[in-house]
């Protein structure tokens, strides 16, 4: 087992014991020990070779056994013990934001609430708020993470379902009776959530295929089976819809299930304005006129007088209309990224050290990387102050002379922007850095106007580079703070400052549907994966579908710069 699951069960074993009420020394050994193992720059594998691991500060002996038997096994007899001794409510209670183990067990033995319905009535009946260490706007804050808990289990990540989607679809490919097949929905239009998965594929055959698809082992439920159509659901939920059709359908099925609802109904009307109706079957001349050959989606609109309108367009947001004009823009590829910006490494809350980073950078074909720890109001995360950000760019400098890579590393900074809009670092601690990227970590419930002007002062700052997840949404979990997007990205043109896309799976922020009136008047984007580990640098992928969706072409985009333009840039700003 990796290093960052075994911080997260040491996280988790701290959490459940709390809610039984146990000695606090035992819960801080693990969270100190879950703390030491996150932090520490020795390697995990070879610590634990060299019966080092004890010596770790921070890192008890009753802890150097169980991370042993997780880095070995995976598993831990003690964790899952403790994890089956207490109620599933209670454990499930957990996920609603706001809600750690010791309020659960408050809530549980104060006035015995077991389960999330239980909860939600108590909330509702103003039993919660009466609670010490509640009030009234705690219990609305709970309440309001139970309602969004029910209706975000709905929906998943796109990256979640990309990932299960990958294998199935080449796995239909390799399938004798397969003659094409591909993933239809909002999946294909790369939106940010998926509800459920839709494949397409052409064949004559369809038994074996429905078959193989309800019987694959990942299926935990079968829902429907039908001899062209089935659906299935796997372990975490997510379901997943098959249709077979002929070759000669395939083409206007995939456009039809692609979707979205509003771009059928406009090429449908733009079909019968054509003397054509156009369903997932084909198109049907309305009087006997001769019935066109279409095997392409690229087809399909060469026949209705548009260019090819990719599906990350297909939202009915005036794609009919540039494709008829010709003005679809060029998207940006996954090619013309050269680098990413904002990272984070061992100096906050980071798994990996500067060199580490730049080698996965390597990796992906980067020419360069920028980093961004946090700054010290995010204590939380260990936030770097002045002085620490000063050794930063040294090291950072002394890593861009040593020759050791090939990808020149940026120094930056995530700083925060402080409640009143003011930045947490010295100015003459961000002159000392290429870029300073800003964002709002804490305060998050200030009015609209306040978080609006707040971030505006922000963006006024002369050192600032790039605005950081613009609205601090995360996907699923919890809605963004109020502010007024249209006024930040005003600022931002005006400033000439960036908006990042931040490409954690759970951000994609600032949102797609913005980007394109923004970049149009102006706006530069910059893809930024937030990545806190080597991996974590993967997401930058889940950005470009963002900036995809946006309509950005690569002059819009920061990354798409060569290390030299995007230097100029920086100093620019300045
Ligand atoms: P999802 O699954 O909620 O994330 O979103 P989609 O877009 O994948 O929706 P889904 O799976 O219900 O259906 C796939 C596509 O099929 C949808 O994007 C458009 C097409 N479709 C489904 N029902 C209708 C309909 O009633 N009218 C039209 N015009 N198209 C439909
Ligand atoms: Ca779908
Ligand atoms: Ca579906
Ligand atoms: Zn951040």
């Amino acid at each position: 087992m990796h290093k960052a699951d075994i911080v997260t069960i040491l996280e988790d074993i701290a959490v459940l014991l709390e809610l039984k009420g146990d000695n606090p020394f035992k819960i801080r050994a693990y969270l100190s020990g879950a703390r030491a193992l996150e932090t520490m720059e020795e390697d995990l594998d070879e610590l634990i070779a060299r019966g080092n691991l004890g010596a770790v500060q921070g890192i008890g002996t009753a802890l150097v056994d169980k991370i042993e038997t997780l880095h070995a096994t995976g598993e831990l007899e003690y964790y899952s013990k403790l994890r089956a001794s207490i109620s599933p409510g209670l454990i499930e209670m957990l996920e609603i934001p706001g809600l750690g183990g010791k309020k659960v067990k408050r809530l549980h033995d104060a006035i015995g609430i077991d389960t999330i319905a239980d909860l939600q009535a108590a909330c509702q009946e103003g039993r919660v708020e009466s609670l010490k260490g509640f009030g009234k706007k705690s219990a609305e804050k709970i309440l309001s993470g139970i309602i969004n808990r029910a209706s975000y289990a709905k929906r998943h990540l796109w990256w979640k379902a990309a990932e299960i989607a990958k294998p199935i679809l080449e796995n239909l490919r390799r399938l004798p009776e397969v003659e094409r097949a591909e993933v239809a929905g909002s999946l294909r239009r790369l939106r940010e959530t998926v509800g459920d998965i839709d494949f397409i594929v052409a064949s004559s055959n369809a038994a074996p295929i429905m078959e193989w698809f309800t019987s694959q082992a990942s299926v935990c439920e079968v829902t429907a089976h039908g001899s062209t159509k089935s659906s299935v659901r796997f372990e975490n939920g997510l379901q997943a819809d098959i249709r077979v059709v002929s070759s000669e359908q395939f083409a206007f099925a995939l456009h039809h299930f692609t979707g979205s609802k509003e771009h059928n109904v406009a090429l449908r009307q733009r079909a019968l304005s054509r003397g054509y109706s156009l369903s997932e079957w084909g198109l049907q001349p309305k009087e006997g006129a001769a019935v066109p050959l279409i095997s392409s989606e690229a087809e399909l609109f060469e026949f209705l007088g548009l260019a090819e309108i990719l599906p990350e367009l297909r939202e009915g947001m005036g794609e009919l209309d540039a494709g008829e004009a010709r003005i679809l823009p060029k998207l940006v590829t996954a090619q013309d990224i050269r680098g990413v910006f904002h990272n984070h490494t061992t100096a906050s809350d980071g798994r990996a050290t500067i060199s580490e980073m730049a080698s996965a950078a390597q990796h992906l074909g980067f020419d360069y990387i920028g980093l961004a720890d946090h700054s010290k109001a995010s204590f939380q995360a260990n936030g770097l102050d002045d002085v620490r950000v000063l050794k930063m760019v040294d090291a950072v400098n002394q890593f861009n002379q040593s020759g050791e890579s090939p990808v020149h590393v940026f120094a930056g900074i995530e700083c925060d922007i402080l409640p009143n809009g003011t930045l947490d670092l010295e100015d003459a601690t961000l002159d000392a850095l290429d870029y300073t990227v800003v964002s709002v970590h804490s305060s998050f419930t200030q009015s609209k106007a306040e978080m609006t002007a707040r971030v505006i002062r922000a963006i006024e700052h002369p050192a600032t580079t790039m605005l950081g997840h613009p609205s601090g949404r995360l996907l699923l979990r919890r809605e963004g703070y109020q502010i007024d997007i249209h006024k930040i990205i005003d600022a931002a043109i005006a400033n000439q400052v960036i908006i990042e896309i931040n490409a954690n799976p759970h951000r994609l922020d600032l949102d797609w549907r913005y980007w394109r009136r923004a970049a149009e008047r102006g706006l530069i984007c910059a893809i930024n994966p937030d990545a806190h580990s080597t991996e974590g640098l993967e997401y930058f992928r889940a950005g470009l579908n963002i900036a995809r969706k946006g309509w950005l072409n690569t002059s819009q985009i920061l990354n798409c710069r060569s290390a030299k333009a995007v230097q100029q840039w920086f100093k620019v700003r300045r």
